[in-house]
């Protein structure tokens, strides 16, 4: 459980990100890249199809993939974590502060629980781009049939020159966008207080954030219910689910959530 010194930490703090990756959004009903390799999506090994080779090879069976979790996605809602992190983030603007959330998830609940300036270092899921010209098709169009679980879908055709559209995902082996990532290093070079929420910490350079926060002296804090390899470096290791261990961060350093007070 937090300690009444990160409590002040955070209380304190001028500047704060909270790094997100898959667990955070496991309590929504996404299930984790992790579980994938046993849960839901054991036939599709993501670290295989989330690559521009595999799309070229079966663009069905990859844009199948990302359409079904475009779907699934848009059926869950955010968990009482997301609430928190908002809530913070209002909180700390309050105190003329910052909380600059970056996220590795290409779900869009960070902003449907009222998170604002998501950094999206992984790119959005809702949104693509023809995988030819590059024209970027808005977020919001019908992205063409819906498939069942994990069933192969044929990518749209681009309007401009006919090429398939491709998830706008940064996909393994492909550079993250410059000015997210930019923004991220920056944010988290700056911290006073980092904390890495539900992420396995494997994937860079996503990955190398805590230890720039750490060499620029900021607090670092796990939120997970497992072990991860950065509880050797970080300050604080709350072991636990977000759903539980945010709000009850949230509520020791900024006050109980309004829910609360109407119970
Ligand atoms: C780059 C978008 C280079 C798509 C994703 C060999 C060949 C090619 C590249 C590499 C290579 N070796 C290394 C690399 C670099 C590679 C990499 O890091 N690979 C890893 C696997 C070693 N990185 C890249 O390729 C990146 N690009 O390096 O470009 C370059 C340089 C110059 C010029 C050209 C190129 C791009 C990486 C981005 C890949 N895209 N996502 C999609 O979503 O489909 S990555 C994807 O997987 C996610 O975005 C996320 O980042 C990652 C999964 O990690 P997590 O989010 O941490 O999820 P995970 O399931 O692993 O863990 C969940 C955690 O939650 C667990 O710890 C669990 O305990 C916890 N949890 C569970 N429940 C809860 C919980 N926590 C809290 N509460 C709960 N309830
Ligand atoms: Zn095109």
């Amino acid at each position: 459980m937090h300690g009444p010194d990160l409590v002040r930490a955070l209380q304190q703090a001028e500047r704060v990100v909270v790094l997100t990756g898959a667990g955070a959004s496991a309590e929504s009903g996404i299930p984790t890249f992790r579980d994938a390799l046993t849960g839901l999506w054991s036939r599709f090994d993501p670290a295989r199809l989330a690559t521009e080779e595999a799309f070229r090879e079966d663009p069905e069976l990859v844009w199948g993939w990302y359409e079904w979790r475009r779907v699934l996605m848009g059926r869950c809602a955010p968990n009482a974590g997301h609430a928190a992190i908002a809530r913070m983030q209002q909180a700390v603007r309050e105190r003329g502060g910052a909380l600059d959330v970056v996220t590795q998830n290409v779900d869009d609940l960070h902003e449907r629980a009222g998170t604002r300036g998501v950094i999206h270092l992984h790119g959005d899921i809702g949104s693509s781009r023809c995988a030819d010209c590059g024209a970027r098709r808005p977020p919001g169009d019908p992205h063409g049939e819906v498939p069942e679980g994990g069933r192969r879908a044929v990518p749209p055709r681009c309007p401009a020159c006919g090429g398939p559209l491709r998830p706008e995902v940064v996909w393994f082996g492909e550079e993250l966008p410059a000015a997210a990532w930019s923004r991220a290093a920056t944010a988290a070079r700056a911290a006073d207080v980092l904390l890495s929420v539900g992420t396995s910490s494997t994937v860079y350079p996503a990955a190398s954030l805590p230890r720039f926060a750490l060499e620029s002296g900021a607090r670092v804090v796990q939120v997970n219910p497992h072990p991860t390899g950065l509880e050797a470096i970080a300050d604080d290791d709350l072991r636990g689910r977000a759903g539980s261990v945010l709000p009850a961060l949230a509520d020791a350093a900024f006050g109980p959530s309004g829910a609360d007070f109407q119970r």
